[in-house]
């Protein structure tokens, strides 16, 4: 597999963009397991206490270290593609959840032709050893909805690991990195775990080629989940059934060929 990648490499530059909140003990595991041959690493720390920017610089002085902005997953993947100077953006998790190696049948599968790789753990040979059964009904229930909704073939909508052109990020549209005017601390819809489903169902609006690649996610190495799978389920229905008007607006608007309306989702949710 990592002789895979760096065949890709020759022609593709891969960043991986990493988002972390007080992953310290966990970073090791996961920058020492990354393949040869990639084009930048991207850490964007989520204003950790754990010494996770240090332990970073430590292991890979080349790493660029991104200060996200607000809070979030989601802020923090946006803050960090805004840095990014590769061809193809692979979305890796700092908690040795997802397997490094692994990256290379994402870039493979956008080497043969996709725009978009998603990662699923529910099919394609895919596994989890980390969810849990009220997490894996909710992932399925509203996977089933965005497939109704979007007509996509999506098997595992709430993943963290996945890769996508970058020549896509202005169709992602995702919400500013920096927040004007408002309290530092605030959240936008778009920078929670939201931030998965907001990508998956963009990118199949705007008609990018999407390809599932098979993926094993661990147990969590070290520390707890940030996720809330009561409050950010819930934030992921909204994110749906908004995504869904959007959709709508931005089809009416490409139809009488007027410009389209940027950050309906921000706008629309709150
Ligand atoms: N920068 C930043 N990273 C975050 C934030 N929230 C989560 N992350 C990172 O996003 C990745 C996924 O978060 P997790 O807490 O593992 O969530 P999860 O994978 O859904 O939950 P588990 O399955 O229990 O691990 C990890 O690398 C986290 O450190 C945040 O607010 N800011
Ligand atoms: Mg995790």
């Amino acid at each position: 597999m990592r002789d895979l990648l760096a065949q890709e490499e020759l022609a593709e530059r891969v960043s991986v963009v990493i988002p972390a909140r007080n992953e310290a003990r966990n970073l090791p595991h996961v920058l020492d397991a990354l393949p040869p041959g990639l084009h930048e690493v991207i850490l964007v720390d989520g204003h950790s206490v754990d010494g996770t920017v240090e332990v970073a610089r430590q292991i890979r002085p080349d790493i660029k270290i991104v200060h996200q902005a607000r809070r979030g997953k989601g802020n923090a993947l946006a803050c960090g593609f805004a840095e990014v100077t590769g061809d193809i953006i692979v979305m890796l998790d700092a908690d040795g959840s997802a397997d490094p190696d692994e990256i290379a049948a994402f870039v493979a599968a956008l080497a043969s032709g996709a725009d978009f790789a998603k990662g699923t753990r529910f099919s394609k040979g895919g596994d989890s050893h980390d969810i849990t059964r009220l997490r894996q009904l909710g992932n399925a229930a509203l996977n089933r909805l965005v497939n109704r909704l979007f007509g996509t073939d999506y098997t595992d909508l709430c993943y963290g690991f996945n890769a996508f052109r970058a020549f896509l990020l202005p169709v992602l549209d995702l919400p500013p990195v920096h927040s004007p005017g408002g309290p530092a601390d605030a959240m936008r819809w778009g920078d929670g775990f939201e931030i998965e489903t907001l990508i998956n169902v963009r990118l199949a609006h705007a008609g990018a080629r999407i390809t599932e690649v098979g993926s094993t996610e661990k147990a969590r190495l070290h520390g707890v989940s940030n996720l809330n799978a009561f409050s950010d389920g819930l934030r992921v229905l909204r994110t749906v059934l908004a995504e869904r008007r959007r959709a709508h607006r931005l089809d009416r608007t490409a139809s009488t060929d007027q410009v389209p309306v940027s950050g309906d989702l921000v706008e629309e949710s709150r």
